[in-house]
């Protein structure tokens, strides 16, 4: 397969003015005819003619009326063209039912619909599927379906037939059709520019009582987005539709957003609170890309951050903004680190802006997303608040319109301030975790803080380069008061050394407050002055990270030693638990101990071989041990914790909700299930229902539970994609595989739908001590049923190759049995590109 390089990016030789398509649907033969304006673009530098087409059968084509016959490849055809402005027009023939990749023109429960990024587009017609060639798209749709839905805003409609057209000029990833059985929950906003817009969000008829929630955040959406960054909506209708067969979570197609079913439907007897905060964000998110992703859009797909990690960084403080701050800022550090920076520590690592690729589908990772989200962070930390407000601005007024660039971002950011940002573009280049180590000395009242930053090697990268680096640092006396507030250090240097004068005692220092960078840490503190922090320090996320620490030692003690808890961390955990001035929520996250996977990532750090099982029982023991010795505050906190009146999914409710089920799952390991199963009984909302299911299944209990939670839920494909993880998820080491095998046996298990086939493959690969199991049982059966997805559903497969990717760091054994399931996969004939390049870089 062909590498695509960053260095190699042309302007394209034509751009496109307007375009016409007209579909005449069909499942087996769709008819699409497309009239485009194509005009010479005087910047282009390339000469030959050439639109990008996939599996397309071209019926005839014509340039300004007369009737050609261009060179047909595999991925395209080129042909001769006039010298200025022509006219294309193709009529092509395509097949949406037999279309199971879910990209380009597909059919999902009888209902068309489409999917275009990145490149699906050019499965539906002849194009230059680019994302810096924009035209204004007018549709027509002929088809026996009530509903016919695309782009923009409609202009005329009949029996069989809608015409739509789209004033934005929009590159071709966010062309979007539906067609189907549809009904809609409807409602009116109005912008603060007087624009009245109807918002529509369409499902099966079904599905109509799960959409109140989803419509209430996207107004909510549609107030943040003119607040807090000026900008308002733009077109006359806002439709969200709600797909059962869908590769990722949401598509932000301009006036038409495509959701994954499990992104949007929340109700609360199906839908748990995670669930609805999740929903929430992914709506806010695809909303916020009209302006960041779609007004402003990509120059080329190596620039996916740019709209990616702008966007993720708006719905993450949108949530904050709703939710609280603290805790998401925690929820976000433990997704990157549990996603990105192992991405970063083995054979996936990536710039945020790669350089290279062979197939764009497999970039939509944690990398590009979320560091590239926290990039945009620290550009708001390093600038302030003003300066973060006076470059978007620029930003927004500069670009839109426009396909633009890194380089255009950061111009922006200093034009506004008048901050050189060379050393900081670094991170869009730079792959790798970045590590700071601490030290610190105290002479005569001064403190001196030491901070020494170093990037491992990653793939192709061997030698890295000091970043600037902002690090928020405060500094607290031995009584946890506040001696220095929150300074933003600026680490330029591979070494600089900080001065603060005039203290009556050595500090404790607080480094890294709100997680200011996504680097990792390395600083030794003393138990004690952890425990200072837990109780004391004014930044709340530092207060859970030294919490967390404690909890990673301890945990780690027991993995090689087998030793119990220290008393002074179950002191500081019991203290924590019963302050009734935290958020619950916050609470919550500290009793959460660190997962399986952090104790393993603890181990590789200090050059260690994580032995799965043996990380399964020791953190086992520990929370046995923790259950034990706060058994009586954790019974009195799960009282107080029981939310009264009708489930409502607000915050506060919610984290009162998480301290209840965290504080459950201890008292389950001590009361033989007796709370678990009373809950369970008296549930009346989802989240207290599978929290108890999930707490007896982790005891070896449940299995009536789980009888009755299938033939209460079967009617419903998610509640019953959670049937189908959960019981994978919890199940003991030694029980993983066997499960999830017995499970591809039900007949409720559809592995064409990838919700479901993540379901089950997704719980299996989570499962640290099950998926690793020391026969290699666990790899194999992954392995068997990518060989089997890949034909069908190439993204999803490569998507999910991933789980093999931390290879490298565990013992010889386990190594071998992961790269022969490898090979084996490698081996497959006609594997698709998607597939075949992740398992090469695994395997590298
Ligand atoms: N911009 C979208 C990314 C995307 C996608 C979505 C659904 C199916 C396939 C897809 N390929 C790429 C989603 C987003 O980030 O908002
Ligand atoms: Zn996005």
């Amino acid at each position: 397969p062909q590498t695509v390089y960053l260095a190699d990016y042309a302007a394209p030789g034509w751009l496109v003015d307007s375009v016409h398509l007209t579909f005449r649907l069909d499942p087996e033969a769709t008819r699409v005819v497309s009239r485009i304006a194509f005009r010479p673009n005087p910047e282009g530098t390339q000469d030959r003619f050439y639109l990008d087409g996939e599996n397309l059968k071209l019926i005839g084509a014509t340039i300004d009326g007369q009737p050609v016959t261009p060179e047909i490849t595999a991925t395209g055809l080129t042909c001769p063209v006039p010298d200025g402005p022509f006219v294309w027009e193709a009529d092509v023939e395509i097949a949406p039912a037999a279309n199971t990749a879910l990209d380009g023109l597909y059919m999902s429960g009888g209902m068309y619909c489409t999917q275009c990024e990145a490149e699906g587009f050019r499965k539906i017609t002849y194009y230059p599927d680019r994302p810096d060639v924009m035209g204004v798209f007018s549709v027509r749709i002929e088809g026996d379906m009530p509903v016919l839905l695309s782009n923009g805003n409609p202009v005329a409609s009949g029996d069989g037939w809608a015409e739509w057209h789209d004033p934005w000029p929009k590159p071709a990833y966010l062309f979007a059709l539906v067609a189907g059985d549809l009904v809609a929950h409807s409602d009116l906003f109005t912008t603060t520019e007087g624009r009245d817009v109807a918002l529509n969000i369409w499902v099966r008829p079904g599905d109509l009582d799960k959409c109140a929630f989803g419509m209430t955040a996207l107004k909510a959406s549609m107030v943040w987005d003119e607040q807090v960054y000026g900008r308002a909506y733009d077109l006359d209708l806002f439709n969200i539709v709600a797909v059962d067969d869908f590769n990722m979570g949401a598509m932000e197609n301009k006036g038409l957003n495509i959701f994954n079913s499990s992104c949007v439907l929340a109700k609360s007897d199906t839908s748990t609170d995670a669930d609805f905060e999740r929903i929430e964000a992914i709506i806010a998110h695809e909303y916020f890309h009209n302006w960041t992703g779609n007004r402003i859009t990509c120059r080329d797909w190596f620039q996916l951050c740019l709209k990616e990690g702008l966007t993720v960084f708006r719905d993450q403080t949108f949530t904050g903004d709703l939710r609280g701050h603290a805790v998401k800022r925690i929820d976000d550090a433990l997704t990157l680190r549990a996603r990105q920076f192992r991405e970063d520590a083995g054979p996936l690592a990536h710039p945020v802006r790669p350089a290279s690729f062979v197939e764009i589908n497999n970039f939509y990772t944690a990398t590009v997303y979320e560091k590239g989200a926290e990039l945009v962070g620290m550009l708001k930390r390093l600038v302030g608040d003003d300066g973060y407000r006076a470059a978007l601005t620029l930003y927004f007024d500069r670009h839109d319109g426009q396909a633009a660039t890194i380089e255009d971002w950061l111009q922006c950011f200093t034009d506004a301030t008048g901050r050189d940002l060379t050393q900081f573009a670094l991170w869009y280049a730079q792959a790798g975790t970045p590590q700071i180590t601490v030290t610190d000395d105290f002479v005569d009242g001064t403190y001196h803080l030491t901070l020494a930053q170093m990037t491992p090697p990653t793939p192709g990268q061997p030698d890295k380069q000091p970043l600037h680096i902002p690090v928020a640092v405060g500094l607290l006396a031995p009584d946890g008061s506040e001696v220095v507030p929150t300074r933003m250090l600026e680490l330029t240097q591979a070494q600089q050394t900080y001065t603060f004068a005039g203290l009556a005692a050595r500090p404790i220092p607080s480094v890294l407050r709100d997680f200011s960078a996504p680097v990792i840490l390395n600083h030794t503190q003393s138990a004690a002055d952890r425990g200072v922090l837990l109780a004391h320090d004014s930044d709340p996320f530092n207060r859970w990270e030294a919490g967390r620490i404690l909890a990673r030692d301890v945990l780690l003690a027991a993995v090689r030693d087998g030793k119990a808890p220290d008393p002074a961390y179950l002191d500081g955990l019991r203290a924590t638990l019963t302050d009734d001035q935290l958020h619950p929520a916050f609470r919550a996250r500290i009793l959460a101990l660190p997962s399986e996977q952090d104790v393993a990532d603890a181990l590789v750090r200090a050059g260690e071989t994580p032995d799965p099982d043996r990380i399964h029982s020791a953190r086992r023991q520990v929370r046995q041990a923790i259950a034990t010795a706060l058994d009586a505050q954790m019974d009195a906190v799960f009282a107080t914790m029981q939310v009264p009146g009708p489930y409502d999914p607000r915050a506060e409710d919610a984290g009162r909700r998480t301290l209840g089920n965290t504080v459950l799952s201890y008292l389950t390991l001590l009361d033989a299930g007796h709370r678990a199963a009373a809950q369970y009984e008296g549930a009346d909302n989802m989240t207290q229902q599978i929290a108890a299911l999930g707490c007896l299944l982790d005891i070896g209990a449940g299995q009536q539970e789980l009888a009755a939670f299938r033939a209460q839920w079967q009617g419903d494909r998610l509640v019953m994609d959670k049937w189908f993880g959960l019981q994978i998820a919890r199940s003991d080491p030694a029980e993983t595989v066997t499960r999830a095998e017995s499970l591809t046996r039900d007949p409720a298990f559809d592995w064409k739908n990838p919700n479901r086939f993540r379901s089950v493959f997704g719980a299996l690969a989570g499962h640290m001590a099950g998926f690793h199991r020391q026969d290699g049982a666990g790899y194999d059966l992954l392995a068997d049923w990518l060989i089997k997805l890949d034909p069908l559903n190439p993204q999803t497969t490569a998507r999910m190759v991933t789980a093999f990717d931390a290879m490298a760091r565990y013992d010889a054994t386990r190594q071998e049995l992961m790269r022969a399931a490898l090979t084996r996969i490698a081996r497959t004939p006609n594997l698709s590109r998607d597939t075949t390049e992740m398992v090469a870089r695994i395997l590298g």
